[in-house]
């Protein structure tokens, strides 16, 4: 977690994130994987789920899958890791129980888990195996707990009381047994068809792990989810209101890199996501200032499909040149106001790609901007701002300026920066830019601007 040091403060109040939080928006890219026993039946969605969910009284005997076809014979999390790790992926969300409420490790409050499959001997716990190599390759774990539960709830006909000892048992053993959990989520989906005890698990997960973030359902959650297609908004505002509050509750963007199947399946061959459509994706959830969350589901011998990784590889690469040399770095920059605070708000620490500093205006200064002279003319088609948002989001609309050798032509404009912002606009040719800020809530920061210029594709 980057240490901030010391701060050209507003006396002005605003919502801020956590550090957790601040921490969780650097890594910007993780891998959702869903596992479970519909990889092995080849459906994630099942009428008895739903069923359960609505009528509690429903009698799945006949629907229940059978705990015996999870056989992931080849199973290698190491294998899960090192592909999102080298797609530039920094964390990995596995989904511990979906909503039919089987478990990918032996849990004390359910026989319906791997220890009755054939996997290793029903002595296997493939949330230990994925926590274990995201440890050991050191990049985050995130847990997914299906609030929603078919089997506790029709199998097992746990009323709303009993359902929450459940899952706070289950919370408990996940965030005791695994070692640090990064992220924790908490789904939306079914979670309205019971009463939950939302504050208790909230509670519960931070007193097992303060730095734990949950997404979606809590008091409220520490991350929200808008929608499943990987595309956040812009504007995005990390600020939300809720019940007369505010809160910094960043966004995180899910999606599958096959057609809507959260699960492998062997009849979905031919929609894996093109490498157009994923830098697409990826232009319109980073690019916005969310994280993006791709689904990868591992098939049903265990492993990711080599289709998929070399496909996530293929964006990662692009995404990696594309951004490996910011065109501004080393020119000289000036600006319209600098916090009088020492040396550290200087305009030169917003192209220094040191994401530890940034450039501040003054106190009270809510209109200002950076100027970038490059000495000679420099291609570029791409803009990357990010703002200091350990300070709160407080820019709210910009424009990107060049210098056309008469006067100042626009590149692109918006609202929200936040934790980033990249802007797309086709070729420009220019030796002087200008990053202005029109107007902020509290004298603007910006931690880091880059040009750079991405190759066109065919
Ligand atoms: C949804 C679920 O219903 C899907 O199966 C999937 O897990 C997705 C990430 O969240 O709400």
């Amino acid at each position: 977690m980057p240490t901030y040091g010391r701060t050209c403060l507003e006396r002005v109040p605003a919502t801020r994130p956590s550090p957790q939080q601040a921490a969780w928006q650097d890594l910007e890219y993780g891998m959702f994987c869903h596992f479970g026993l519909y990889t092995f039946t080849g459906t994630i969605t099942g009428s008895l789920w739903f069923k359960a969910g609505v009528n509690p009284a429903y009698s799945p005997s006949l629907e229940t899958v059978d705990p015996g076809v999870f056989n992931p014979t080849d199973l290698d999390a190491n294998q899960w890791v090192a592909a999102a790790k080298s797609a530039g992926m920094k964390y990995l969300v596995l989904t511990a129980k979906h909503h039919d409420g089987f478990c990918l490790w032996p849990p004390a409050t359910t026989e319906y888990s791997v220890k009755h499959s054939p996997w290793r001997g029903g002595k296997g716990d493939v949330v230990r195996e994925v926590a274990e190599a995201c440890h050991a390759q050191g990049i985050g774990f995130g847990i997914y707990l299906s609030p929603w539960d078919a089997y506790a709830y029709s199998v097992l006909k746990l009323d709303d009381a009993a359902y929450d000892e459940y899952y706070k048992q289950q919370l408990t053993e996940l965030l005791t047994n695994y070692g640090e959990v990064m992220e924790g989520w908490w789904d939306g989906a079914g979670a309205t068809m019971r009463k939950h005890d939302w504050e208790g698990y909230y509670r519960l997960v931070k007193s097992l792990q303060p730095n734990v973030l949950t997404t979606i359902m809590g008091s409220p959650s520490d991350i929200r989810v808008g929608n499943e297609t990987g595309i956040a908004p812009d504007p995005l505002w990390n600020v939300v209101e809720v019940s007369g509050k505010d809160y910094w509750q960043p966004a995180e963007a899910p999606t599958c890199i096959r057609d809507q199947h959260w699960g492998w399946r062997p009849d979905d061959q031919d929609t894996l996501r093109s490498l157009d459509n994923l830098l697409d994706v990826y232009y319109r959830s980073v690019g916005h200032g969310a994280n993006l969350l791709l689904n990868i589901a591992p098939n049903n011998r265990g492993l990711l499909p080599a289709a998929d990784v070399k496909r996530v590889q293929e964006v990662g690469e692009i995404i990696s040149k594309t951004y490996a040399n910011n065109l501004l770095r080393g020119h000289r920059i000036t600006a319209s106001s600098i916090c009088k605070d020492g040396e550290r708000y200087e305009p030169a620490m917003a192209i220094d790609g040191d994401l530890d500093t940034w450039w501040q205006a003054e106190d009270r200064i809510t209109e200002a901007w950076l100027e970038v002279d490059m000495g000679k003319p420099v291609t570029f088609n791409r803009a990357v701002m990010q703002e200091a948002i350990v300070l709160g989001q407080r820019i709210r609309a910009y424009q990107l300026l060049w210098w056309d050798g008469n006067g100042w032509q626009q590149a692109s404009a918006g609202t929200s920066i936040g934790h980033k912002k990249i802007g797309l606009f086709p070729e420009i040719t220019a030796s002087k830019v200008r990053l202005d800020i029109t107007a902020a809530t509290l004298s603007p920061t910006i931690r880091e601007f880059g040009l750079y210029y991405a190759q066109p594709r065919g």
